[in-house]
């Protein structure tokens, strides 16, 4: 099959199932066909007018309206739109800023964290830095003064405020009353919440921490990239963080950036500041809510017992089936979620107790409550007859049917 027929193919999944996976977006056509231009045939090693390639007029002006974007957006000093994607980006902040060695502090991965807080033995954050990590408490919430133990403890170097499959807002007081008390370095990595906090349905990290990591793609709609932002309180702890972020993004870590995602980052930035996706990353937040009620009512477990944001991490024991095993049975269905562990969870990674899903691509189809309530019912009829191929077959095509009501310009 040729690969024009396999994108066809994708695209007309993406039109009729309900993307639910939390991370996943429908980004805008615009910035598909900024990615999907002549930018990508051109190299920029480099920085806006210092590039070590001749032929950069034009991506210089992109690149400077990116960075512009985002520290107007973000309210920040300085931010370099460089990086790959959000794995990079926090190799970069921690290449820059720490020695191999020094001691970080990050979520659990299975607490809601990411493979680049810390995760031992097998990422680079655990291989090259000392990692110490924080959990969860069963009932899945961060418990701070813990955290400020722990901190006072082990002394971090840098501390990770930043979460993958935490449904609650980050108290980033709290996080910075603990930084501040041990002097370590507080970075957020916003990759989950980046929309809602640029929409102001998530408090802004940004007057204290340090510095700020973030991916382009997710709640924020952008392309697959990623961002950092260094804060006020970032250039006066080191007025030279900016400098070094840089040098370890180029040469230190990457080659020439892609500019067609450079290009892509600051059209989603642009689209990022009006009231229109401020009221988008609101009716995220509500409808994963609502959502979140029905599952609860229909004998559900939620991680913490709910939602402030835009996922939710359900315990589907009490159906007697485990995470994979109802991803799998929901991707029949035409509900695309991924299989997660829970908080302490008793399962394997591969096989856990739960379900990870996210309001923001439904949203972004201009779905809401009744869609939700829907959604619910769904997913409550799969948990019920997750064997039953036929029963799962016809949710299917009702789930296609609402798909066709709520289309999204893939084009
Ligand atoms: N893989 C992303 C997610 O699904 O949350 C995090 O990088």
């Amino acid at each position: 099959m040729k690969i024009s027929d396999l994108i066809a193919k994708e695209r007309r999944r993406q039109q009729e199932t309900l993307m639910m996976i939390p991370s996943e977006n429908y980004t805008y056509p615009e910035v598909r066909r900024a990615v999907g231009s002549v930018l990508m045939h051109k190299y920029s090693e480099g920085y806006a007018h210092r590039r070590y390639y001749q032929g950069n007029e034009i991506i210089d002006k992109i690149e400077d309206l990116a960075v512009e974007n985002a520290k107007k957006l973000f309210g920040v000093p300085y931010a370099n739109v460089q990086p790959y994607s959000g794995s990079p980006a926090n190799a970069t902040v921690y290449f820059a800023l720490l020695q191999p060695g020094d001691k970080i502090m990050g979520l659990k991965l299975s607490g809601g964290g990411h493979l680049t807080h810390g995760h031992p033995n097998i990422t680079f954050s655990g291989k090259y830095f000392q990692s110490t990590q924080y959990d969860v408490e069963p009932d899945g919430r961060i418990d701070y003064e813990k955290l400020e133990k722990l901190a006072r403890t082990e002394n971090p170097k840098l501390i990770v405020a930043g979460t993958t499959a935490y449904p609650r807002i980050l108290d980033w007081k709290k996080f910075a009353k603990i930084a501040d008390s041990v002097g370590a370095i507080l970075m957020a990595d916003i990759a989950h919440i980046a929309g809602l906090v640029a929409g102001g349905s998530h408090p802004s990290p940004v007057s204290y921490v340090h510095i700020v990591t973030t991916t382009t793609h997710k709640t924020l709609r952008g392309p697959r990239g990623a961002m950092i932002m260094i804060t006020e309180k970032g250039l006066k702890l080191d007025e030279k963080m900016g400098e070094k972020i840089d040098k370890a993004i180029f040469p230190g870590l990457q080659g020439g950036p892609h500019n067609n995602t450079t290009a892509g980052i600051a059209i989603t930035l642009e689209k990022s500041m009006g009231k229109t996706f401020a009221s988008y990353a609101k009716a995220i937040v509500s409808n994963a809510k609502e959502l979140a009620d029905e599952l609860l009512k229909y004998g559900f477990n939620l991680a913490t017992g709910g939602t402030d944001n835009h996922l939710m991490v359900v315990d589907v024991r009490p159906f007697g089936i485990d995470g994979k095993t109802f991803a799998i049975a929901l991707e029949k269905a035409g509900i695309i979620v991924n299989f997660n562990t829970i908080p302490h969870d008793p399962n394997p990674p591969f096989r856990p107790s739960g379900i990870r899903l996210g309001t923001p691509a439904v949203t972004a189809r201009g779905m809401g409550k009744p869609q939700m309530k829907q959604i619910g019912k769904w997913i409550l009829e799969v948990a019920k007859n997750y064997s039953n191929e036929k029963k799962l077959k016809s949710i299917k095509l009702q789930v296609k049917s609402l798909c066709k009501k709520f289309p999204v310009d893939l084009a």
